[in-house]
């Protein structure tokens, strides 16, 4: 979590400093979410994030580097340079991406899904999506599909409260219970503490193993915050929320909590805090020294990749 939140503020800086191009998403604020759940899977298990992909990527082991090489649109990046901050894939980890259009990844999750039963393999898709892509028409065509067919895939809604500057009870018409939305289709639903990574990680871990074990999808609500603005090219409350709201949820500050937790029952010390401070500071900086010294993609690999 120390990790997601260090890189971020940094890719924050680099994209003041123009190193960073593009639409630039960060994710502080909801560092639990992505570390619980995917320390809840084995490494052969699939994971789709939206656009708000540079946590769950890193969550999954990425490298750093590779990561921030990518941010800065340079050859060594995971996607070549290709892909940007909304495009993050790293094949090796089964990270699918990194997918810009709302509620657009959830049918290529339920398709992987679908290949991994009908080649009778025993995993499952994790797929992390925001609130805002709940009333789209490809969640719910999507829901009712994995519900008919039986299909291994958690489909983690995280509510961050707001899509854009459209807060949840305005978007969502059953807002109070988002994880009733899949209800409708039969599919087993629960809601977690998204700022708890032990709370996340349980309850993910019992939920991949009941898709895992019955063959069917489940749909898991994580409770959550984002800190920043919508992307970076919004103020940190704008219009839409107030800063008195956004300090009182600082006040569950997903680190400060597993911190506090952590030094109450003697799980770690003042010094072991520091000491992991100050690797992923070192972790951070060599990820943007080798970002910053990298080439920018040849112009003869324009075309390598692109499907037509
Ligand atoms: C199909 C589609 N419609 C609209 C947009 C513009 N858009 C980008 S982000 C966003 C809000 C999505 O909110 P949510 O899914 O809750 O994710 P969060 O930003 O909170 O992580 C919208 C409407 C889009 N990218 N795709």
């Amino acid at each position: 979590m120390l990790l997601i939140r260090r890189f971020e503020e940094r890719t924050a800086e680099m994209y003041a400093l123009g190193k960073i191009g593009g639409f630039c998403h960060l994710y502080i604020g909801e560092e639990a979410v992505a570390v619980g759940a995917v320390d809840a899977l084995q490494p052969d298990d699939y994971v789709f994030s939206a656009y708000r992909d540079h946590g769950h990527c890193l969550a999954r082991g990425s490298d750093p580097k590779r990561v921030m090489a990518e941010l800065f649109g340079r050859a060594t990046g995971l996607c070549k340079g290709k892909g940007g901050s909304m495009h993050l894939v790293d094949a090796a980890r089964r990270f699918l991406g990194g997918y810009a259009i709302v509620g657009g990844h959830l049918p290529l999750a339920a398709g992987v899904a679908f290949a991994v039963k009908y080649r009778g393999g025993g995993q499952v898709v994790l797929c992390f999506f925001g609130e805002g892509a709940v009333p789209s028409g490809a969640c719910h065509e999507t829901l009712n599909l994995a519900a008919l067919w039986g299909l291994p895939v958690l489909f983690l809604c995280e509510n961050n409260r707001y899509g854009m500057g459209t807060p949840v009870e305005r978007a969502v018409a059953l807002y109070s219970d988002v994880a009733q939305n899949a209800a409708a289709y039969g599919i087993e639903a629960g809601r977690v503490d998204g700022m708890d990574v032990v709370a996340v990680r349980d309850a993910v871990g019992k939920a991949v193993e009941q898709v895992r074990t019955r063959q069917r999808p489940y749909f898991l609500e994580a409770v959550t915050y984002r800190f920043l603005g919508h992307s970076m090219a919004d103020p940190a409350h704008g219009h839409y929320r107030t800063k008195a709201e956004v300090d009182e949820a600082k006040k569950r500050d997903p680190l400060l909590l597993l911190r506090t937790r952590m030094l109450s029952e003697r799980l770690a010390t003042e010094d072991d805090f520091k000491r992991i401070e100050q690797e992923v500071a070192q972790v951070v900086r060599e990820a943007v020294e080798f970002a910053d010294a990298s080439p920018v993609p040849p112009v003869t690999a324009l075309e390598d990749g692109v499907y037509i």
